[in-house]
């Protein structure tokens, strides 16, 4: 089985605030700490970042000799639509044009950059379009602002030649109650709907549990389609998306994340998108890297050990079961 490659949001390298202690617990770490830590972690081949919070035409240069310097890819870099409070009530889908341009235009210029450092990937998160109050959006409006603004996007990408892959990527609530392609199957449709090679979806491991999704059908749906792009992997205990290390809650579905990947030949990155609000942030990546190998030779055990035969027998569920745990204790002996 050939290395994963992992990937780290330094948006997570940092104080975290949260809504009842707005200052955080922790200080502020700048830009190029963040991704010199990431540099500094065994295992971490990439990190992920948001245009103009994280990176601008100022900065440049500056986070591109510290990337050398470590021998790191940017793999993701997102423009941010959710962070000015012209984005309060929307971006891509508000009702207000000018708005709306304003998120594409955003979109865009981290598009730009990216080509820039041959990101391979560029995420389009809903975070404020969507509701809180019942009847307050017309959502026969938002699905065709958000299908429009998404082909403009397309359309920029392709006049100027980009390679980059735009990614939806889905999570059922929070910032909003109900945010906009909230769901796996949700995101799918649109990406069958806009068409296009070069637009598909980033499957977050944590949104996809807080939906109630079960993971191994999720990822299988949407590899099915050739539309699994990249993804983030991070744990929770279903209640919120918390964030926590990969495997460190629900180990075995990690497993099931691993081994429908490795089945579909999955090779792009692992991202890790974590929130360590009270831990080390280093701890964090480390414990990641620790989980998502151990995963990794859980499956590879499975593989040798004939799982894809016994699947073929729809029976099986028992024994195969067993198999799994028999690996896991094998895996971590
Ligand atoms: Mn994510």
């Amino acid at each position: 089985m050939k290395e994963l490659k992992i990937s780290m949001g330094i948006w997570g390298i940092n104080n975290l605030p949260d809504r009842f202690n707005t200052r955080g617990f922790k200080d502020d770490i700048p830009v190029l700490d963040r991704i010199r830590l990431v540099g500094e972690t065994e295992g971490m081949d990439g990190f992920e970042l948001h245009l103009p919070t994280e990176i601008t035409t100022e900065t440049e240069a500056d986070v591109r000799r510290v990337m050398d310097d470590y021998n790191l890819s940017m793999v993701q870099l997102c423009g941010h639509t959710w962070t000015e409070r012209q984005f309060v009530n929307g971006a891509l889908a508000d009702h207000d044009p000018a708005i709306r341009a304003a998120a594409v235009d955003r979109v865009k210029e981290a598009l730009d950059m990216g080509a820039r450092f041959n990101v391979p990937i560029s995420v389009l998160w809903p975070a404020t379009d969507g509701s809180d109050f019942p009847l307050q959006s017309d959502y026969f409006a938002l699905y065709d602002y958000y299908v429009d603004s998404v082909q403009r996007i397309m359309e920029y990408l392709h006049a100027n030649n980009y390679t980059t892959k735009v990614c939806l990527e889905p999570k059922p609530f929070e910032p909003r109650s109900h945010i906009l392609y909230g769901t796996t199957g949700q995101a799918l449709s649109l990406a069958m709907e806009i068409n296009d090679p070069n637009f598909g979806i980033n499957i977050d491991v944590g949104h996809a549990m807080i939906a109630g999704e079960v993971l191994e059908d999720q990822f299988s749906l949407v590899l099915r389609a050739g539309k699994l792009f990249h993804t983030h992997f991070d744990d929770n205990d279903q209640q919120a998306d918390i964030d926590l290390p990969p495997g460190t809650v629900n180990f075995i579905r990690l497993v099931q994340c691993i081994y429908v990947l490795d089945q579909a030949g999955y090779d792009g990155w692992y991202g890790l998108d974590l929130f360590p609000y009270r831990d080390d942030p280093v701890k964090f990546m480390k414990l990641s890297v620790k989980n998502l190998r151990l995963a990794q030779s859980v499956v590879e055990l499975l593989n040798e050990r004939g799982l894809a035969e016994m699947r073929r027998q729809s029976g099986a569920g028992p024994e195969i079961s067993e198999l799994t745990m028999a690996c896991i204790r094998e895996a971590t002996a």
